[in-house]
């Protein structure tokens, strides 16, 4: 099936890859590749080393097919850093990462997130009330990309380009040479930032990537540039997505939003739950065999490349449940949904506990001060992005109360 670049029916497409499960042939703007659609056969690929994210290993890389002219090159060719390699190099890459962002680590920086969150809240309370606002504009996508350019130290003056940057990046309409532009000044953006912070480091973890470790083999300039670009990327887009279908599905779902409100279930319930059902990274790009794989009574070519399709993983039925197409916080009655949504194994992200402490500050927040906040238009003409590889959404217009 052709994954379609515009996601004008995310819905109907994730119902036909699930169908077509658990590995399906896909088409990805030109390139042809398989998708996982099922929770048993992504755990089992994901702990798989005949599977790389090399791209050097795509057989569509090496015959010249796939190269700088296509629109998702971006997604699989982003330069060395712990999203593009593999095995004791991945570990050495990633080490800092994953150790800077852990759940206890992060707490120190709850107090700036919620004051970021509060004085986001306090410029949409000035608005007129009565008119409709643009949620996603005015909240939700400010707040994961100023929270992730402090936890790097990159300057919040930068925030509005990396805003119109990113947007450009992600988009499967933006031209292919304005794309490579948009590459070119992010490199260099990032480039200039790690020589700022060798010669004057600061309290941020682009600092922690460049001084060396005890005893360890220091990151390259090169290595930790790839790791910047790659959590300021991450971090930015998928949390947007995450906290936009959150309020979504609660605006969609009174019943639930009211379960939350009264405490009768945590923020953390709404949070998993969207994760599985709505999944930000739609189809993760991707991973290349490294040998002939047998996948049930398929077989993966050495040289093809795999998709990981989160969203239709998440509602596998056999995992989730006859009811897996609804969205329901009371799943599991209390024990956590086992979603993977943030994928597994070795490359699982590293940034969830952020994301998660993100949704669980604005959540709250926003329900708190606009308890009467309800969609502006029906649910069915809210649109995606033209984003192939994440679940984000053009606008939200809500009425605050
Ligand atoms: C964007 C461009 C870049 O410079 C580096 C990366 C690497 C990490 C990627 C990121 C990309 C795109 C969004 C991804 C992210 C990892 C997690 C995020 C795929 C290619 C998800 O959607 C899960």
């Amino acid at each position: 099936m052709v994954i379609d670049p515009l996601v004008g029916d995310l819905a109907r497409e994730t119902e036909v890859l699930r169908g077509a499960g658990p590995l399906a042939r896909i088409e990805l703007m030109g390139a042809e590749a398989w998708t996982v659609t099922t929770h048993t056969e992504a755990r089992s690929l994901l702990t798989d080393t005949r599977l790389v994210k090399d791209v050097r290993r795509w057989n569509l890389w090496q015959s010249g097919q796939i190269n700088e002219t296509w629109p998702l090159i971006g997604m699989v060719d982003s330069g060395r850093s712990m999203f593009t390699v593999d095995g004791a190099e991945h570990r050495r890459l990633r080490a800092k990462t994953a150790q800077a962002i852990t759940p206890r680590r992060l707490e120190a920086g709850r107090p700036a997130i919620e004051r970021i969150t509060a004085r986001l809240l306090d410029g949409m309370a000035r608005r007129a009330p009565g008119e409709p606002v643009d949620l996603k504009a005015a909240f939700v996508q400010p707040l994961p990309m100023s929270v992730v350019c402090m936890l790097m130290g990159v300057d919040p003056e930068l925030e509005p380009r990396l805003h119109e940057l990113y947007e450009a990046f992600f988009s499967t309409t933006t031209p292919q040479d304005e794309r490579l532009a948009v590459f070119r000044e992010l490199d260099e953006l990032y480039h200039d930032l790690v020589i700022q912070k060798t010669e004057a480091p600061g309290d941020d973890l682009t600092s922690a990537l460049i001084l060396a470790d005890e005893g360890g083999e220091p990151l390259t300039a090169e290595e930790v540039r790839g790791n910047l670009e790659a959590m300021v990327a991450a971090g930015h887009e998928t949390t947007v997505g995450l906290i936009l279908c959150a309020v979504r599905a609660l605006l969609t779902h009174p019943d639930q939003l009211k379960l939350v409100l009264g405490g009768e279930l945590g923020w953390g319930a709404v949070i998993e739950e969207t994760l599985r059902w709505e999944s930000p990274s739609t189809h993760l790009l991707m991973r290349f065999a490294t040998e002939n794989i047998e996948v049930g009574d398929r077989i993966v070519r050495e040289g093809e490349g795999v998709v990981m399709s989160y969203r239709a993983i998440g509602r596998d039925r056999e995992q989730h449940g006859e009811d897996a197409d609804s969205f329901d916080i009371r799943r599991g009655g209390g024990a956590p949904v086992r979603h993977l949504a943030f994928g597994h194994g070795p490359h699982i992200c590293p940034g969830a506990a952020l994301s998660r402490l993100e949704a669980s500050i604005a959540l709250p927040a926003l329900f708190t001060r606009f308890p009467g906040m309800r969609l502006a238009v029906p649910a069915d003409r809210i649109r995606n992005r033209p984003v192939l590889t994440q679940n984000e959404l053009e606008s939200l217009p809500v009425f605050l109360g």
